[in-house]
């Protein structure tokens, strides 16, 4: 994947003042290669740093890393073919069984992900899944829910991984096991809205193995010459498509080996 930035420092941080716009205030702007056709996927990933700097700044913390786009399912579902990476802070963390408000989300949808904590520093390139597993403290299920800043949920990859991969909100939950005590291939999810199954898959849809989308993701750290610290959470990728949710619905994941995460979303 080629990083080259083609952007002048000025339009980097007008289009992030323009994501961090439609972020924080909930509105959908039209997908950033509109105006800038020859935008590149390393464009996208300078104004997420933009993004990124500027959240921290804030005093917002980053907990972890999230692969996104990471099966084919997701990857047909959004046209796209290469995976993305975002950042997770501490103000998208929500608990389990939490009342979620979508008053400020613009079009929400949520995704079974397996969620790693990790106990030891892993830097690329040339990470494997091998070096994930053991540097993995341990797993859990998490649900994300996504919400692209862009009309019609209407992007490529550059004007996506500018608004950090579609990261909102997620919730972690349910049993926390060791990764080496399970087949983390071929767990199964089951994903209930409103007390009907509405989505199902397993794990192996992520890359064939959710630790190669974590590989995957250090990877592309490594090409923009970063690391992933010890301590992060980062969520491998949804393992079905996402499913649009609304005020009054109620969601359950249950997992194969990791129980379940559950949500209820509000105005
Ligand atoms: O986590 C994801 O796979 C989402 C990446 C961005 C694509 C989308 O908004 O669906
Ligand atoms: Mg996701």
């Amino acid at each position: 994947m080629s990083m080259e930035i083609t952007l002048s420092r000025e339009d980097i941080v007008r289009l992030c003042e323009r994501v961090e716009g439609a972020q924080t205030r909930a509105y959908a702007i039209p997908k950033l290669t509109d105006e800038y056709p020859g935008m590149t996927i390393g464009d996208g990933y300078a104004v997420q740093l933009e993004l990124r700097r500027r959240f921290l700044a804030r005093g917002h913390k980053q907990v972890g890393w999230k692969a996104g786009l990471t099966s084919k399912a997701k990857m047909k579902q959004m046209g796209v073919d290469v995976p993305s990476i975002g950042f997770l802070t501490d103000r998208m963390a929500r608990p389990e069984n939490a009342a979620i408000s979508t008053a400020d989300l613009v079009h929400p949808r949520v995704e079974c992900e397996v969620a790693f904590v990790m106990k030891d520093e892993l830097k690329g390139p040339g990470c494997t899944a091998g070096a994930v597993l053991a540097a993995t403290d341990y797993v859990l299920p998490a649900v994300e829910i996504i919400d692209s800043r862009f009309s019609g949920f209407k992007f490529d990859l550059p004007s996506v991984v500018a608004d950090n991969g579609s990261s909102a909100r997620f919730v972690g939950g349910g049993r926390a096991r060791y990764a080496r005590d399970l087949d983390l291939r071929t767990l199964g999810v089951v994903l209930e809205k409103n007390g009907e199954i509405v989505a199902m898959g397993a794990s192996a849809a992520v890359l064939g193995h959710p630790a190669e989308a974590i590989a995957m993701l250090v990877n592309i750290l490594a090409e923009l010459g970063e690391s992933l610290p010890a301590g992060s959470f980062v969520m491998s990728g949804g393992i079905t498509e996402a499913i649009a949710v609304k005020p009054g619905d109620s969601v359950i994941a249950r997992f194969q080996e990791l129980g379940s995460v559950s949500m209820r979303f509000v105005e």
